[in-house]
């Protein structure tokens, strides 16, 4: 039996251990954890060994692959993404550019609730087969680990349904779907001025459902004074916490609502979106290690002004990630090298800070300790690339860099 069961040669690796080096030049972090010349051996899916190829301990492998001189980063992560829908809202992209407002939209029935129709009336097999080419896209652009939300549906059957779906995208696609339940994202027309009883309805009915059939890893809620409001969250998240369910939030996105300090006062995984927050919200977000997750996608469909304080979240030492929100209504992009793009022309963020924001944080935000970065222990989860250096994944927009995915220490194949 030989030690490993395969080694990686001739790579440059990008393994985004450690944190981006600061300024000063103290200690001894390199940019993007590079280690030019490394190898990577891997046992039983994980990553066993990596480091520079010089330092090879003299062991033995059943297979030895030369990446041929190829980049090689942890597989992307897009923690963010709504992109299990029915129906299309580009009509309605159409009649933004030409003068109405997304309020316009959504106050004769558009908007949200016209995606919220198109799904109830789907079938899970009509869900499957309308997000397959997203996740493709997602997946072609090197992301191995995704999550979706439910969200579209906003009744017992169809968030199941939709979560359902979620779940065999992930399994034929042969990569990790993380699903999140967030049955707090609008208000469903049948419950119009009782949103209390649709909190009810999710307390008591549709999370246990989802949680008792396996089919949620986290909880979700939009926070916002068009959505649901702190009261509601409050007791949602306190459900999830009792059935041991981690909590996210879309959080100070359209309005300042105390989103990020509320997510912060639960322990979130994350707060996502966080145009409007302020300070004060920062502060409480390192303190309790809570993720931000930036999803400049939306911004800049949504023609925003506003961008997330980035400046004042870096220097709280606020972990960034950054994800596509891919949906219908205002981010309708499955490209997470386009979201980290964006994100440096929209929000500020360095090219390190946009990878590591795809990988390194972003596991973080779905609360997964076993990937993000190239070190022992890790699941063999590899993106190639056919990049001069790293930094291009996030200065070049639309090109297809990626040579090969690498799956559970395996290339991926379908
Ligand atoms: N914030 C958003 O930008 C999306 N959801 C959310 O909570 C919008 C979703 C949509 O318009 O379909
Ligand atoms: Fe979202």
């Amino acid at each position: 039996m030989p030690d490993w069961d395969v080694l990686i040669t001739n790579a440059n690796l990008a393994t985004l251990t450690g944190a981006v080096p600061s300024g000063s030049a103290t200690g001894t972090a390199t940019p993007y954890g590079a280690i030019p010349g490394g190898a990577i051996a891997i046992r039983n899916g994980l990553i066993d060994w990596v480091g520079p190829a010089a330092d090879l301990p003299k062991k033995t492998a059943g297979d030895t692959h030369s990446a041929e001189g190829r980049w090689i980063t942890p597989a992307l992560i897009d923690c963010h993404t709504h992109l299990v829908f029915g129906g299309s809202r580009a009509e309605e992209f159409e009649e933004r550019l030409t003068g109405a407002s997304y309020e316009d939209i959504a106050r004769r029935g558009g908007g949200i609730m016209s995606s919220v129709r198109a799904t109830r009336a789907a079938t899970e097999d009509e869900l499957v087969q309308s997000a397959r080419p997203r996740l493709r896209a997602l997946i072609a652009g090197g992301c191995a680990t995704v999550e979706i939300k439910s969200g579209y549906g906003l009744d017992l059957e169809t968030e199941l349904r939709m979560l359902r779906a979620a779940t065999r995208l992930g399994q034929e696609a042969g990569i990790t779907v993380r699903r999140t339940l967030l049955a707090a994202h609008a208000l469903p027309p049948e419950f119009k001025g009782r949103m209390d009883a649709y909190v009810d309805l999710i307390l008591n009915d549709i999370l246990p459902a989802a949680h008792k059939e396996g089919l949620v890893d986290m909880v979700d809620a939009f926070l916002e004074s068009i959505a649901f409001h702190t009261e509601h969250v409050e007791r949602i998240f306190e459900r999830a916490r009792a059935m041991g369910l981690p909590a996210r939030l879309h959080a100070d996105q359209l309005t300042p609502g105390g989103g990020a300090e509320l997510a912060a006062r639960f322990g979130a995984l994350s707060a996502d979106h966080l145009e409007y927050t302020s300070d004060a919200g920062v502060r409480a977000m390192a303190a309790a290690g809570t993720v931000a997750v930036l999803l400049p996608g939306a911004y800049l469909m949504l023609g925003e002004s506003n961008p997330p304080p980035t400046k004042a979240l870096r220097a709280a030492g606020v972990p960034m990630a950054v994800a596509t929100d891919c949906n219908p209504g205002t981010s309708p992009m499955a490209s997470l090298r386009s979201a980290m793009s964006l994100a440096s022309a929209l929000f500020g963020l360095t090219p390190e800070e946009c990878l590591r924001g795809a990988t390194q944080h972003a596991a973080r935000a779905l609360g997964l300790t076993d990937r993000g970065v190239l070190a022992p222990g890790m699941r063999a989860d590899l993106a190639f690339w056919n990049v001069d250096h790293v930094r291009d994944l996030t200065y070049w927009m639309g090109t297809r860099d990626l040579a090969t995915l690498w799956v559970a220490g395996a290339p991926r194949t379908a």
